[in-house]
């Protein structure tokens, strides 16, 4: 049987953003992969009820349920090795590392760009939920909270190293890409797919997340993007 990823969805069913989403699909078309998609609205829950949780992404292979990007990693790595995402102890934990690294740096700014993107693009069944949730996990208003120019800048500074080191080499895992290539274009996407693009055109950065755009875009046909 087919691999089922759980997956969040805009108003429109093929719409997607969510960067740990996102992280999944580079995941499963690296590995090449097939999969059968379910996309699911915020407030869909039942049917990620199996999963003993309530975000995606989820996938289901066979009779094993797995949630959490990560761990959906170390599972794909476990149960199809080839091509490993995260490989051996050492370097799975380092990507572990640069991930909440990178992450912690990252997801903020682009909060701060795509909070109004992501309320406008979701289907009107999930504005109260989204609102709610989200201002109460935030402290302040979606409105009070957003703040483009702001989110463009610190991102500008937050992915400077990626800047530096992606100038020697062409993945972040080197010659070919990998585990943490994924788990960070996976923000990238975030921002792609919602309309922006936070860094700048002709960047290495730029030239990073085109090329692994291109080999997603040769397996699955174009992204969805929101205007
Ligand atoms: N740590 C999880 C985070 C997953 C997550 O936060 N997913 C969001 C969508 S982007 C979600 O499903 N949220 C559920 C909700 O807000 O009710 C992962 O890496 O997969």
């Amino acid at each position: 049987m087919m691999i089922e990823l759980f997956e969040l969805r805009g108003a429109n069913p093929e719409h997607l953003f969510s960067p740990y989403c996102w992280r999944v699909r580079l995941a499963l078309a690296h590995k090449d992969l097939p999969f059968t998609s379910q996309p699911l609205r915020f407030t869909d829950k039942q049917p990620i009820e199996f999963s003993g949780q309530k975000a995606v992404p989820v996938i289901r292979d066979g009779e094993t349920a797995v949630n959490d990007s990560m761990a959906i990693f170390s599972y794909l790595d476990a149960q199809y090795p080839q091509k490993p995402l995260l490989g051996d102890a050492v370097s799975a934990n380092r990507a572990r590392l640069l991930e909440r690294l990178i992450f912690g740096a990252l997801r903020m700014p682009l909060l701060k760009i795509l909070v109004p993107r992501v309320f406008a693009c979701i289907d009107e069944a999930d504005k109260e939920y989204f609102r709610t949730s989200r201002e109460k996990a935030l402290g302040t208003t979606l409105e009070d909270f957003a703040d483009r120019e702001a989110g463009i800048a610190a991102f500008g500074k937050a992915a400077a190293p990626l800047e530096g080191w992606l100038k020697d080499q062409p993945y972040l895992d080197g010659e070919a890409p990998a585990g943490t290539d994924y788990l960070i274009a996976g923000l990238f996407l975030w921002a792609w797919c919602l309309g922006e693009q936070p860094w700048e055109s002709g960047s290495a950065v730029d030239a990073w997340f085109q090329r692994i755009l291109k080999d997603y875009e040769a397996q699955h046909g174009p992204v969805v993007r929101a205007a």
